[in-house]
This record gives C-alpha cells, structure tokens and sequence, in this order.
C-alpha cells in the first residue's frame, strides 16, 4: 500500500510538472491508546503513528512560484513568495500554508517549489491528516532547504498552523505522533515538559482496531475549541483557590467535589473528565509494561464513558459501535478516539477475532444508521521520513 502510494504521488507529480519529483517524504497519521483531550490540559498521552501516510513528491522551482498539487482532490494551488502568505479560501492549503507562514517569518531560506500530494489517511476519521500534511511539509521545507528544524520545533510549528490557519486550538499530541512515530512503540508523551519515552506496543494475543463511523458533525471545530474555554475557566478557578495547583496534574478529584458549585456543572463535569483521564494514562502505561490488557482494556472503556457523558465530545454514532463492540466477549475495551463528534473507536480486542467483530458490528452499525462502516487494521510504524529508493 506505501509503495503504491509513493507510485501514484510520483506519477501525480511528472504529469503535472513534466518531470520527476527529487524528493519524497511520508507522513504517518496516529492513533492514541488513551489519553483524550488531555494534551492541552498538560497530560499524558499514548499515541502512536501508523502505516497510513501522506506522500509528499517534491523538487524545488526555479523561481519564488509555489504550486500544490492535492492529487485525491484534483485540486490546485498556486502562489508566489513575493507575495504575503495569508489563509486560503479552501481549507486544504491552510495546512501547508500556515507552516510556511511561520517558516517565513523567522526568516528561514525558504524558496519556491512544486508539490504533489496523496493520502492513504482517510480524512475526517480522527487519525490526524492534517498534523500529517503540516508535519510533512515542516520536515520537505527543512529536508531541501535545510533549515536545521528540530523534530520537536516542527510538530510545534504544525500545531501553531493549526491554530492560525485552521482555527482548531489542538495540543500538541497528532503533531509530535507523526513526527516522533516510531515502528512497533507507542509514545508516553508529557505534555507539559514535551518530555516523552517509548514503551513496546507490544499487544501480545491482543490487537488494536479501529472502527470508522465515516460521519463527522459540523460542531467539531466549534466543539473542541469550547471545551479547551472550558477547562481552561476551570483551572483558573482551581488555582485561584488551590495555589499549589499548577496543572490538572497537581489538582485531585476533592478538590473538584469541594469547587464543584463555583465551577458549575458543566466546567465540574469537564475538569473531572480530564484529572481522571490524566490518572488513567499512567495506570495504562502500567498495565501495558505490565502486558495487563484486561486492565488496559477496562482503562480505555472508563476513557470514553468519560468522553461521553463528562467531556460531552462523542455522538451517538460512536457510542452505538462502542456499545455494540463491547458486547462481544472477544473485545477487552474500546471508546472514541482523537477529537471527537464522530471518527473512529479504538478497539483492543483478541487477535484473530476481528473479522467476526467486523462483520456483527457492520450489519448492526448499517442496520442503526444506514451508514457502511469502515474498518482498519493497523501497524505502529515511524515516523515522518525522507523515502529513499
Ligand atoms: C485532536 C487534537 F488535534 C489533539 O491535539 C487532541 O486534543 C485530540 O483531538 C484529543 O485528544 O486530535
């Protein structure tokens, strides 16, 4: 499938630059075992990148002329250096162009170039294709101009295009997956000191599923942005009263009880979701190392029931393929994963029962909504790479 994508990319390029691309680049999207909109309340997370990319063919132009190619769209984009970089009508280009926005005005060397683009990333599924794109185009630009970028500085400049020209105020967790992916590990990321160490995805008789519900509702930009105001308010409160309480690290669920009629219910309900959530991820980084995936799966479980009726980010879709994948005795957990509103739910299920899991939940999922539910296998692989033939 990787060679198939990096085919296509290079053919997409030559027939539409009359010449073969000089470089190559694959950016992985993510998965996260647990650990759920924690990253912008300074968390824990435990994602991993996957073997679904973006392929980025590229070769420097003579000029300040620029042109994206997004090959699945048959969309183009062209602009010149010369002038200012500002948002684009459409939303694909932001990701790019935002990159390039900062890169700009730090003055990097930055020239003019050509891109052709593909993806094996399925778009709105939750598995970050967009941190893909902006960690992909960061690591082209420092690869062919050599910029000297750091990996950490380039998911930070990803997260930043994504919060001026995209308009999601997202953490840093899709970015630093994508770019600090590494093949069969999952990465303990503190998002707070961006401290981070590898643990073995090593699943034994289990394996992770992901489970498609091909919708995404319109509210998830507005959505997620509420709930980073929301936590934020609450934490402010917390520490207003409790000043030994830096980030919800440091704040314990009593402290919560005791502010719960300050806070109101629905700050209450969101700064519960996310100190527990946050305690949840180390008891999973525990029982993974530990190879307790009953554990890990009870984990993961506790996850969405929070994500659902306390931080209020699934929807009924999500929940019918969780309730549903839950029923089966062969599924040790399972819940929403990434943003929310829609995407995917991460299954820890039993190795060799997935396709009877795929298919029960397939006929119910059709039957419930009419929708044809997608399913994916997937490998933790590495990170965002140069290709080299
Ligand atoms: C999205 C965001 F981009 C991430 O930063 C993270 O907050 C995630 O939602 C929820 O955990 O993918």
């Amino acid at each position: 499938m990787k060679k198939k994508l990096i085919r296509n990319t290079t053919a997409g390029f030559e027939k539409e630059f009359g010449s073969m691309p000089k470089h190559i680049f694959l950016s992985p999207g993510r998965i996260n075992i647990i650990g759920e909109h924690v990253d912008y309340n300074h968390g824990f997370v435990l994602p991993a990148a996957i073997n679904k990319y973006i392929c980025f063919a590229v070769s420097e132009s003579d000029s300040d002329d620029c042109t994206l190619v997004a090959l699945d769209l048959n969309e183009k984009f062209r602009f010149s250096l010369q002038n200012p970089v500002v948002p684009a009508a459409a939303m694909w280009p932001n990701y790019i162009l935002g990159v390039l926005h900062q890169l700009l005005e730090m003055q990097f060397p930055v020239r003019g170039f050509n891109i052709a683009f593909s993806s094996t990333i399925p778009m709105g599924a939750g598995l970050s294709s967009s941190a893909a794109v902006e960690c992909g185009f960061g690591f082209a630009m420092d690869s062919i101009f050599s910029l000297g970028l750091s990996k950490e500085r380039i998911a930070l400049i990803g997260q930043k295009a994504e919060h001026t020209f995209a308009g999601v105020h997202c953490g840093i967790m899709d970015q630093f997956a994508s770019v600090f992916g590494k093949k069969r590990k999952v990465i303990k990321l503190d998002c707070d000191s961006l401290e981070y160490e590898y643990h073995n995805a090593d699943f034994k008789n289990y394996a992770l599923l992901l489970l498609d519900s091909k919708v995404k509702h319109t509210h998830l930009t507005s959505g997620y942005n509420d709930r980073r105001r929301e936590t934020e308010q609450g934490l402010a409160l917390v520490k207003k009263q409790f000043p030994e309480v830096r980030t919800f690290r440091d704040c314990t669920e009593t402290q919560l009880l005791e502010l719960r009629s300050e806070l109101g219910e629905i700050n209450f309900r969101r700064c519960h979701f996310v100190v527990t959530e946050i305690r949840r991820v180390l008891e999973a980084v525990d029982a993974l190392e530990q190879a307790d995936f009953a554990r890990l799966g009870r984990l993961m479980s506790e996850t969405h029931h929070g994500l659902s009726k306390e931080y209020e980010v699934s929807c009924p879709e999500i929940d019918f393929l969780v309730e549903s994948v839950s029923s089966e005795q062969t599924v040790l957990g399972a819940r929403m994963m990434g943003g929310g509103f829609g995407g995917c739910a991460i299954c820890l299920v039993q190795k060799g029962s997935e396709e009877g899991i795929i298919e029960r939940t397939t006929k119910a999922y059709q039957e419930q909504f009419g929708i044809a539910l997608q399913a994916y296998k997937i490998k933790i692989s590495k990170g965002t790479s140069v290709y080299k033939k």
